[in-house]
C-alpha cells in the first residue's frame, strides 16, 4: 500500500483545519512541523486528531540521547503517532527516539537522505546507505528518502527491506509521484496540495497512486 501523507505546513490553525478537513477523505496521514506548530503551539495537534488520521510530528529531531527522548515524550503525549527524528546524531540518539515511540505503540522514522537539491550534498557518498543500515539496527519503523531521486530512494530499498519508506519532494520540488509511488510506503505531499484553491480535489487527484505498492 502507498499512502497519501498530507504535509500541513500552513502557519495559521484557520487554513490548517480548513485543509485538513477537504483533504481528509482523501488522504491516509497527517504530517505537522515547526511552521505550524510554532504558530499555534502543540495543541493543534488534539484538534487534528479529530479527523481521525495518523498525526506524524516531522521535528526532525536531532539531538542527544536525553533531550531526544525529552522532545519525544512532548510530542507522544500531545497525541501524535509518529515522530521523524535525523540519523546523523547518531545511533544511541535514534535509539532514544525508537524506544519513546515503541513505549507509546508509536513509530519513528528516521531521515536517510534529503529531498531538496542541498540534500545531495552531505546524505550521498554512502551516508544515507549507513544511516538505513543504523535504522534497521536501531529498531526504528522506516526511513525518509527522497521522491525527487528516485534512484536513490531504490537503493536505499534493497538496504531497508520491508520496513517503510516515506518520500517527500511529490509536486512542489518536482517529483514525480508515477515514478515513487511503486517504490515506497507513504508519499508526502504538502504544497501540491495545500496551496490548491480545492484541497480536497487536489488530494483526490493522488487517488490512483495510494495502494500502488504491492
Ligand atoms: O515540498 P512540499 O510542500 O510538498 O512539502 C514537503 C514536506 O516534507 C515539508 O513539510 C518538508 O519539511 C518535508 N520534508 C521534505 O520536504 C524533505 C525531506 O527530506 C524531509 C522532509
Amino acid at each position: 500500500m502507498t499512502d497519501l501523507i498530507l504535509a500541513l505546513d500552513p502557519t495559521t490553525k484557520t487554513d490548517a483545519m480548513r485543509i485538513a478537513s477537504a483533504a481528509a477523505p482523501h488522504i491516509d496521514a497527517i504530517k505537522i512541523g515547526y511552521p505550524l506548530i510554532l504558530a499555534e503551539g502543540l495543541d493543534i495537534a488534539k484538534e487534528l486528531k479529530a479527523f481521525g488520521l495518523p498525526l506524524i510530528a516531522d521535528f526532525k529531531v536531532a539531538d542527544i540521547p536525553n533531550t531526544n527522548q525529552l522532545i519525544a515524550k512532548q510530542v507522544f503525549e500531545a497525541g501524535f503517532s509518529g515522530i521523524i527524528c535525523h540519523g546523523f546524531p547518531g545511533s544511541d540518539s535514534v535509539r532514544a527516539c525508537v524506544k519513546v515511540a515503541h513505549d507509546n505503540e508509536g513509530e519513528c522514522y528516521v531521515v536517510a537522505e534529503m529531498s531538496h537539491p542541498g540534500g545531495a550534498e552531505f546524505f550521498q557518498g554512502g551516508t544515507a546507505e549507513r544511516i538505513a543500515r543504523m535504522v534497521i539496527d536501531a529498531g526504528a519503523d522506516g526511513i525518509i528518502a527522497p521522491a525527487t531521486r528516485p534512484e536513490r530512494t531504490r537503493i536505499l530499498r534493497e538496504i531497508i527491506g520491508t520496513r517503510k519508506i516515506l518520500s517527500p519532494g511529490v509536486g512542489a520540488q518536482g517529483g514525480d509521484p508515477d515514478v515513487i509511488a511503486g517504490l515506497v510506503d507513504g508519499i508526502i505531499v504538502g504544497r501540491a496540495i495545500y496551496e490548491s484553491d480545492d484541497p480536497g480535489a487536489a488530494a483526490a487527484g493522488y487517488a490512483s497512486l495510494r495502494g500502488k505498492r504491492t
